[in-house]
């Protein structure tokens, strides 16, 4: 996923609003929490946008495929795949399918009863969207944090993801309370973690589809290993803060949908 620019500093005098909710100490201490499917997240909801988001990467690999020769290696506007079998499809009018707006809707609702923020004139809102897709081959991720110490406070993910994911799975791993330690973030982001026995400090949770999976901006967690099934992952960046946060920083600005040929996959009628 896109790790997002931080154009501004937090300022001596940025205090934090804890929310009166049950989840909220859990997430400041430890730096993530999972939360129930919202009432709005029906599983029918879930298996709709799972269907879209996996018909528009059908559509974005088969495209790569015919004007560039490969799916691999994907580096544009739409799609990204920073590692082989884990794909970035960026979420934009078209994968902003029927069950889309519903779905960001309710994570918003519910971002803002739980997130500890920043004190600020704005209400929590959301910067950036997409969804990842881990397919089996995809080797586990480097531990990295989407944004590092302590620029990134006040930001946060959330992840929804749209089939099952089992406690120690082909989820996320976190480093709990990782976000609170910044030589800790400072050497991930410097690849330096790769090798350590981390076992007593990671924790994949189970997520079960439709359920919202907060995290801090800065805790330090990974993609695992998908093997045998394909895993999507729908994802929410969320500010709580007051300046602005850039998204795009490694997405290229190359199209790869550009014409109406484009819109749907070989083959399909209509
Ligand atoms: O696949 C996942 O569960 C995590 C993905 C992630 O952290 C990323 O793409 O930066």
């Amino acid at each position: 996923m896109a790790r997002a620019a931080i154009l501004g500093m937090i300022g001596a005098a940025a205090a934090l609003h804890i929310p009166n909710h049950p989840a909220t100490p859990y997430i400041a201490r430890n730096g993530f929490a999972v939360l129930p499917r919202p009432a709005q997240v029906t599983a029918a909801l879930v298996d709709e946008t799972r269907a879209h988001i996996l018909r528009r990467l059908d559509l974005l690999r088969e495209t790569a495929r015919r004007k560039h020769g490969s799916d691999c290696d994907l580096r544009f506007h739409e799609v990204a795949s920073r590692q082989p079998h884990r794909f970035d499809v960026r979420a934009c009018d078209e994968v902003e399918g029927p069950g889309w707006k519903e779905l960001e809707a309710a994570v918003l609702e519910t971002a803002t009863d739980v997130l500890p923020r920043l004190s600020s004139t704005k209400p929590p809102r959301i910067t950036a969207a997409g969804c990842v897709i881990s397919e089996p081959g995809c080797a586990p991720q480097h531990y990295h944090a989407d944004g590092p110490h302590p620029d990134a406070a006040g930001l946060y993910n959330c992840f929804v993801p749209l089939v099952d994911v089992p406690a120690e799975g082909d989820g996320t791993a976190f480093w709990i309370g990782s976000h609170m330690d910044e030589k800790l973030a400072r050497a991930a982001a410097a690849k330096r973690l790769d090798g350590l026995n981390l076992d007593d400090i990671e924790v994949a949770p189970a997520v079960d589809a439709g359920n919202l999976l907060f995290f801090d901006y800065r805790v330090v967690h990974r993609g695992l290993a998908a093997h045998d099934r394909v895993r999507p992952v729908a994802y929410f960046t969320i500010s709580t803060r007051d300046d602005d946060v850039k998204d795009d920083w490694n997405w290229s600005g190359e199209r790869l949908l550009d014409g109406p040929e484009d819109l749907r996959p070989e083959g399909s009628q209509g």
